[in-house]
């Protein structure tokens, strides 16, 4: 029924949720003939990943696979990067063109039709509104108690839009079932596939210090009085910095327990919930290892009072965020001197994964935190730059970078002072002199910068493989 060039939005959000069967499928039908589509998808699992490499001409708007990197970044595959909120009302607004097919993967369906959605709810509500036709992947391996899991709602669009009626974490303000249209059903495919899990790297020393001085300073914020004594909701992003960090929230001594108002759960947020640290988890997918899904599946009716799973225009909407007063914590490949941040180009050309939803929490934050380690690729890359090479968030989004030196809190500081703190305090002592001695031969200025000098490590990587001066490791 889907036919070449046409555009494809699969429900589901990075490993979890998203159809299967039918995008092998496509997948093998790309491998015989010339069929190519465009598609609108937040990642997926390697499976997936790997059938959808052949298939999709375009895509739009996150994935975090090295084979699809690859494609994008040879121009094989057109990527649109965008950030999650914005997607949805881009797509109802009519800015991205129609959609022909929504594919969802479902746990049930109810007798007048209603869909309940498995562990990644991403855009499926609004594909399910624009598209033409509808696909519903039945999978048998997701269990039907997942109903009541979900809160499915979708904004009006203006000027008859309203605010969002959420006051707190766990406050439910849809419906459980995703609804659509019957008569735009064109097919139900039974599965019986598991997704992928996402395999985390155990905490190193490196990222253990780095959620370590995060959640100091956290305490210290707490005991300051500037964050109030119930904390406030956290938001933590993708991957395995993410990941140790919130560990290490969870496990500070002066911090109580807390919600999690957030876009992806991952591992760490189950642990702590089932700890009693984290008392709620409102977000849009659970993208956790295999392990942990089954303890999820397995004690449903425990997590569904503790956790809901919201449309993703919904757990990233900056009305909310700023609202409850969310703590974001997200992740940079390189952060510059005066505090703007690169999450998703490496040398400002090469596409990592994506801004995701960091942009729509950093902005919108009571409090935005990003950390990294401060050298990447053992030592080679200094992760503190004199200019980043692309920005995702500007110096007017970034409160706090943290790296396993210490934490830079740049609230209320002027950019000569935001760079002295972000060199002593975040970069590495490998790097501190010449980013020392570029901060002192910078032209004037209220933003000093010296513009033939300000990507000179990167060039010196490009050139030498190696960041350090007089450390011409390798000659690439
Ligand atoms: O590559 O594994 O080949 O060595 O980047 O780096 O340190 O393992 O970090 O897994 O936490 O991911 C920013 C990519 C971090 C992620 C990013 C290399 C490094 C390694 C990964 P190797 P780490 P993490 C809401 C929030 C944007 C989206 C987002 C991300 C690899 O967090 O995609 O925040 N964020 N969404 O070696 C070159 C540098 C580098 C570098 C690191 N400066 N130059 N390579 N690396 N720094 C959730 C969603 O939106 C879904």
């Amino acid at each position: 029924m889907i036919t070449p060039g046409q555009t494809v939005g699969f429900g589901g959000f990075t490993v979890s949720g998203f159809p299967k069967a039918i995008s092998v499928a496509l997948g093998e039908r790309a491998a015989q003939s010339d069929f190519r589509i465009r598609g609108f998808c937040v990642t997926s699992g390697p499976t997936v990943e790997t059938a959808l490499a052949g298939v999709l001409s375009f895509r739009c708007p996150y994935q975090a696979n090295a084979r699809t990197r690859a494609l994008i970044n040879s121009g094989e595959v057109e990527f649109l990067d965008v950030h999650l909120s914005h997607l949805t009302q881009a797509l109802r607004y009519g800015f991205l063109g129609p959609m022909h097919w929504a594919i969802v993967e479902a746990a049930d369906i109810t007798p007048d039709g209603g869909i309940v959605l498995t562990s990644g709810v991403g855009a499926a509500p609004t594909f399910c509104a624009v598209a033409e036709r509808i696909l519903i992947e039945l999978n048998r391996c997701q269990p039907a108690a997942l109903h009541g899991m979900h809160d499915i709602y979708s904004p009006a669009d203006p000027p008859h839009r309203r605010e969002i009626p959420i006051y707190r974490p766990s406050d439910r303000i849809g419906e459980t079932l995703l609804r659509v249209d019957p008569a735009k059903i064109a097919g139900v495919v039974e599965s019986e596939r598991e997704d992928d899990g996402v395999v985390f790297d155990p905490p190193s020393d490196i990222t253990r210090r780095i959620g370590w001085n995060v959640a100091e300073f956290l305490a210290r914020e707490l005991r300051a009085g500037r964050i109030p004594p119930g904390f406030l909701p956290v938001q933590s992003g993708v991957g395995d910095v993410a990941n140790s960090v919130l560990e290490a929230i969870g496990d500070h001594p002066e911090i109580p327990a807390f919600e999690m108002y957030t876009e992806v759960v991952q591992d760490a947020v189950v642990r702590l919930m089932m700890a009693g640290r984290v008392r709620f988890a409102s977000c849009c997918s659970l993208t956790v290892s295999s392990e942990m899904r089954r303890e999820v599946y397995g004690n449903l009716d425990w997590f569904r009072s503790r956790m809901v799973l919201r449309p993703q225009e919904i757990t990233n909407h900056p009305e909310v965020v700023r609202r409850l007063g969310i703590i974001s914590l997200n992740t940079a490949l390189e952060v510059d001197i005066f505090g703007n941040v690169n999450s998703t180009h490496v040398l400002g050309s090469h596409m990592m994964n994506g801004i995701g939803g960091s942009g729509d929490f950093t902005r919108n934050a009571y409090l935005s935190i990003f950390t990294c380690p401060s050298t990447a690729k053992g030592g080679r890359i200094s992760c503190i730059v004199p200019m980043t090479t692309h920005t995702d968030h500007s110096e007017h989004s970034v409160q706090v970078i943290a790296t396993e030196w210490g934490v830079a809190d740049l609230r209320g500081q002027p950019p000569r002072k935001r760079a002295s703190l972000i060199i002593e305090n975040c970069a590495h002592p490998d790097y501190r002199d010449a980013l020392r001695a570029y901060l002192r031969f910078a032209a004037d200025g209220h933003t000093p910068h010296t513009l033939d000098e300000a990507f000179s490590f990167h060039q010196r990587y490009i050139r030498t493989g190696d960041m350090r001066l007089g450390r011409a490791a390798v000659q690439k």
